[in-house]
């Protein structure tokens, strides 16, 4: 069984990589930069989700130098004018003060109000990096709604809130299996796992 290295500090991200690679039978390990003890938090200065997902893909590369992927994403909503975007994991930040997701879910709830426009997006930009001057990316989405308020114990994030109309029910509260079929990390980790296999292994 291959290994690679995922650039991530989100356990949620490694455990949702792992199965999104075991359903399409790209049989990897995923190890994020904490299994052994890479203290990993890159400056994510970028101002888009490609240029994020390069940041932090570029900064693992450099310390085990070995092929790396990275994921930058984020939930745009479109009444919001695409907020919070590439901020999604800082939204609602304040100086010393971050929200836990229960809260940016709430600021979300809140700065939408009753706009009959609930139309949103998750984005996933996933990189495979294998040295500064050769790369492979990918950018995928999840179509959605906001909801007007938070359903399902499951996932992370702005998954209670984000509904997928076709199956009358928010990302929260689908299986993890489901959510690993067709998610916006579902679709570039498919993408991302067939280029590894046929670049990396022949
Ligand atoms: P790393 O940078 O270490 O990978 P992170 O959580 O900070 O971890 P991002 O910078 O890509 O990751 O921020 C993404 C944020 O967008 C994340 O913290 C969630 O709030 C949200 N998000 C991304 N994917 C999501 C998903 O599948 N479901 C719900 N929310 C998601």
């Amino acid at each position: 069984m291959g290994k690679i290295w995922f650039a991530t500090g989100n356990e949620h991200k490694r455990r949702e990589l792992a199965e999104i690679f075991a359903i399409h039978d790209a049989a990897h390990v995923v190890n994020i930069p904490s299994d052994v003890g890479i203290n990993f938090a890159p400056e994510e200065t970028g101002s888009t989700f490609l240029e994020n997902a390069l940041i932090k893909a570029r900064t693992l590369f450099a310390i085990v130098k070995e092929p790396v992927v990275a994921d930058d994403s984020g939930l745009c909503v479109e009444a919001l004018d695409g907020r919070p975007g590439v901020l999604s994991a800082r939204y609602g930040n304040t100086v010393g003060k971050n929200l836990v997701d229960a809260e940016k879910n709430r600021l979300v709830l809140k700065e939408l109000g009753n706009n009959p426009n609930r139309k949103a997006h998750f984005v996933c930009a996933m990189v495979l990096f294998l040295g500064d001057d050769r790369f492979f990316a990918v950018q995928e989405t999840l179509e959605g709604e906001i909801t007007c308020e938070k359903r399902g114990q499951g996932g992370f994030g702005y998954d209670p809130i984000f509904l997928i109309p076709e199956l009358g029910c928010t990302v929260a509260e689908l299986s993890p299996t489901k959510k690993n079929h067709l998610s916006h990390r579902a679709k570039a980790g498919a993408t991302i796992g067939r280029v590894y296999d046929a670049v990396l292994l022949g």
